[in-house]
Formats: C-alpha cells, structure tokens, sequence
C-alpha cells in the first residue's frame, strides 16, 4: 500500500526539456497543467497524500520527478541522473524526500542512474542498464538494495532504441504480474505471468498500479481492456502532452 506521492508542477521552460519526439508537435504548456492536475487528483482519488512541489523554470524536465530517486519500503535512494542537465533536479528533491526518510542514500560518480529504469516488483527490483543509466550507477544500487535484503538483476535495453527508460516498457501491476512490451518481451523474466502490449500500444506499458487502481494513459483500448479484464479498476489519464517530452505515466510521481 501507498500512502503519499511527491510531484512537481511543469515549468513555464517545459517545452525546452529533452526530447528526441522531433515528429511530435510541441507541447501545449496549459494542457499540460490540467494534465498534471488530473493526474494529482487520481493520486489522491487512490488514497494517496500528495505533496507538490512547485515548478522550478531552471530545470525544464524536473516534472518527471520518478527519475530522482528510487523510494521503498525500507531505504530511499538518491539517484544520479544520466542526462548532465537534470542533475541539479536532485537538489531540491532532496530536501524533500529527507522529511520522510531520515538516512538518505545515494548515486555517486561515476555512477549515473534514473529512477525510471528502476521497476520494482516486491522484493525485487529491475534495474534498466540504458542511455542514462549506466553500469556504475546499477551496480551501487543493488549493492545498496542488497543491504535492505532486496535482490535485482539487470536489464539491458541500450539496444532498443524505443526505450528510454527500462520502465517505459516495463510495469510491475502486484499479484505476480508484469507489463511487458514486445521488445523486452525475450527478455529472461521467469517466473511472473506476463501481460503483453503490442507495439501500436507500447506507451501504454508505463502504467501504475496504486493500491485498489491502475492508472494507465488513455487512448489505448486493446491494453485498457486487458486490465479492466484482469480486474483492476482502470483510472485513463491524457498523457499526450507529456508524451512528446518522451515522459511517461509513472515518471510523474514518486509513490511510496
Ligand atoms: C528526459 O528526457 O529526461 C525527459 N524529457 C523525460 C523523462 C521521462 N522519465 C521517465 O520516463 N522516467
């Protein structure tokens, strides 16, 4: 169970984030902001307290809060993330994530790592080795997970060039079942039932389940079905403007 998220409000800069979405329009700043507060409202719809942080212009992508640390149950973990200019994102995010756990942990030189390649699934977590995640930055923080009696094994997608992070085309729902999309679909995951998304669908693998919910983005119907017959209540969120900044459903939010 989840009790509370962090997020952050889009800055007026959104627009200039990264981005390698050169076929999509850009996007529109105030869909964005109603975006965003449609998804705050479904974090709290699912019971959680969600506290916001307010946008910060120097730091174009720091909506996508999920990239600055990994929060569990026993540990929090500080990240390093690969892309140069969000590495300030972390600062603030700090000082957040100190109220609630009072021993930070964290990623440090050489190590790159971003909280969206990290899936966890129980006591397990799925570390993405990736563009941004490096093999130093997965390294330390199994090592650091391993403390905490976590197990993790690794990920490789720097191949797959429609992934940006491991958790854009992998989801943990609980009960033992995983996400999946088609290009990590040979990938050696044994042991979980695994739910499919084709690849006109592959956006929607970046889903969330939060206690009694899932919350997916909307527009993707052979995938909302699936779930809905699996039997979890579906929340559909409209991504799209998120999406042309490469974000995804989960990115938004650090649930623990
Ligand atoms: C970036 O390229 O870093 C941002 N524009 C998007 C990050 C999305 N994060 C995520 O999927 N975990």
């Amino acid at each position: 169970m989840f009790t509370r998220a962090i997020v952050r409000d889009p800055a007026s800069t959104f627009a200039e984030g990264l981005t390698s979405g050169a076929a999509l329009a850009p996007p529109r700043f105030e869909r964005a902001l109603e975006q965003h507060a449609a998804y705050c409202a479904a974090l709290a719809r699912c019971g959680l307290t969600v506290t916001s942080l307010p946008p910060d212009p120097n730091y174009p992508d720091s909506t996508f809060v999920e990239d600055t640390a990994i929060l569990t149950e026993r540990c929090a973990v500080i990240a390093r993330p690969g892309a140069p200019s969000r590495r300030g994102e972390v600062l603030d995010m700090s000082s957040v994530i100190a109220k609630f756990y009072p021993d930070l942990l964290s990623i440090e030189e050489p190590g790159t790592l971003d909280g969206g390649d990290v899936c966890q699934a129980e006591n397990h977590f799925f570390i993405g080795l990736s563009k941004r995640t490096n093999e130093a930055g997965g390294q330390q923080l199994a090592e650091l997970l391993a403390q905490f009696d976590y197990t993790a094994s690794f990920v490789d997608i720097r191949k797959i060039d429609s992934l940006l992070h491991l958790k854009s085309g992998l989801a943990y729902l609980g009960d033992n079942r995983l996400v999946v999309t088609e290009p990590l679909d040979h990938a050696a995951i044994p042991g979980y039932e695994l739910i499919r998304v084709n690849s006109r669908e592959e956006y929607a693998a970046n889903c969330i389940r939060v206690n009694d919910h899932v919350l997916l983005a909307a527009g993707y119907q052979s995938f909302a079905q699936k779930i809905s017959e699996l039997g979890y209540q579906a929340i559909a969120l409209d991504m799209s403007e998120f999406q042309k900044m490469d974000g995804g459903l989960s990115c938004l939010s650090l649930r623990f």
